[in-house]
């Protein structure tokens, strides 16, 4: 028995150094040189996107959060599946991903490869992308150090266990994030990030239809029964319309603010993974800090975004430049 506890114990305290190892090889000036347009156009392709498609923030953050827990940061979740590979972004937990996150991505690579050839990869895009989008929305701004390189590997088999889902438990939500060296306090800030987009009616219809724990009211008594009454009306089609959804934080959803936290305990949590984070005892003291004071949450939001964003990243000879976003070369 004490073997394979060792073995695992040096497994992972190697993977811990190979991540921090890589984060050595990014840095703020990586395009100086070899791409001085890079975050003009950046900055202009996200800034057109956005005009005219103001879902696209909320699509590209989730993006950026669905690729870097799933096998880090190396835009494998924007690899198209062909007949021989079903790729990570067609795993079911994706059916909802949006196309318009990973159309701005194309768009500023597109835009790159004319000026840059074969210069800046698609992981870098993603990641500088989701900063930009979120700091027009009137979130934080946050380094983000450059130099990921793209993955090799795009697997929907590889995405299982390796996010979130609203119909988990706290403990498992908690142990998802520990297990990739987040914290709770962590965790916790990042959700703040359903301070804007929307979800789907299916990800809590059965809090809002037949649950079962409650069948007098039939619906979550976490809810504030007003809000619950709403929803029950605006997904009421929702079989025949899967596309229905609601906003995230329907006090200021188009906005990045602290509003997220202050809905919680008001019962005003979309999913059954917000309003717990106001109920169980672990999450509590952050929500109510995040709540009370906006300028702790950006500081926080942007410390935890900027950790994420170089979770597990690829550096030096690992991955490639790709040519496409979706192909590998
Ligand atoms: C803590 C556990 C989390 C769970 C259970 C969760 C679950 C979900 C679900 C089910 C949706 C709705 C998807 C849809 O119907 O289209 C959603 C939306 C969203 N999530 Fe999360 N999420 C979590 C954490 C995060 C984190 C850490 C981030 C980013 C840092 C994030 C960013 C977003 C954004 C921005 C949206 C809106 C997407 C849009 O409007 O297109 N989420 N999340
Ligand atoms: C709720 O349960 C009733 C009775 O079992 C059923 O007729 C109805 O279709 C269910 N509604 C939903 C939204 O599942
Ligand atoms: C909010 O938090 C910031 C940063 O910790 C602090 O400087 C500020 O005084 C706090 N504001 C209030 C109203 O407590
Ligand atoms: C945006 C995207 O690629 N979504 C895919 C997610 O996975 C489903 C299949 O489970 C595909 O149909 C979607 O196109």
């Amino acid at each position: 028995m004490a073997l394979p506890v060792l073995l695992l114990l040096s497994l992972s305290s190697l993977s811990l150094l190979t991540i921090s190892h890589s984060q050595q090889y990014l840095s703020l000036d990586y395009y100086q040189d070899s791409c001085p347009p890079f975050s003009q156009i950046m900055q202009d392709t996200i800034t057109n996107k956005q005009i005219t498609s103001p879902t696209t923030a909320a699509a590209t953050l989730r993006l950026l959060f669905h690729d870097s827990f799933v096998s880090g940061c190396d835009a494998s979740v924007l690899i198209s599946s062909t007949p021989f590979n079903t790729a990570e972004r067609d795993a079911d937990i994706n059916l909802s991903l949006p196309g318009d996150a990973f159309d701005v991505v194309v768009r500023a690579k597109t835009a790159l490869e004319l000026s840059c050839p074969g210069v800046v990869s698609c992981a870098d895009i993603l990641a500088v992308a989701a900063r930009d989008l979120l700091t027009m929305m009137g979130g934080p701004y946050y380094n983000v150090p450059l130099g990921r390189r793209d993955g090799l590997v795009s697997k929907s088999t590889l995405v299982e266990g390796n996010l979130p889902r609203p119909t988990m438990s706290m403990t498992q939500i908690i142990n998802i994030f520990s297990s990739k060296g987040f914290s709770i306090e962590e965790m916790v800030a990042l959700s703040g990030a359903h301070t804007i987009g929307f979800s789907h009616c299916k990800e809590f219809s059965t809090n809002i239809y037949n649950y079962t724990m409650n069948p007098s009211s039939m619906s979550d008594p976490s809810y504030n029964p007003r809000f619950a009454d709403g929803l029950r009306q605006a997904c009421a089609d929702y079989h025949q319309n899967p596309t229905l959804s609601v906003f995230n934080d329907i006090m200021t959803p188009n906005k990045f603010d602290n509003m997220y936290y202050q809905n919680l305990p008001r019962g005003l949590g979309l999913l059954a993974s917000d309003r717990g984070l106001s109920s169980d005892p672990r999450t509590r003291t952050f929500v109510e800090k995040y709540a009370a004071n906006q300028t702790e949450f950006f500081e926080a939001f942007g410390r935890a975004m900027e950790k994420l964003s170089v979770y597990g990243v690829k550096t030096g000879q690992n991955g490639e430049i790709r040519h496409r976003c979706d192909e590998f070369n």
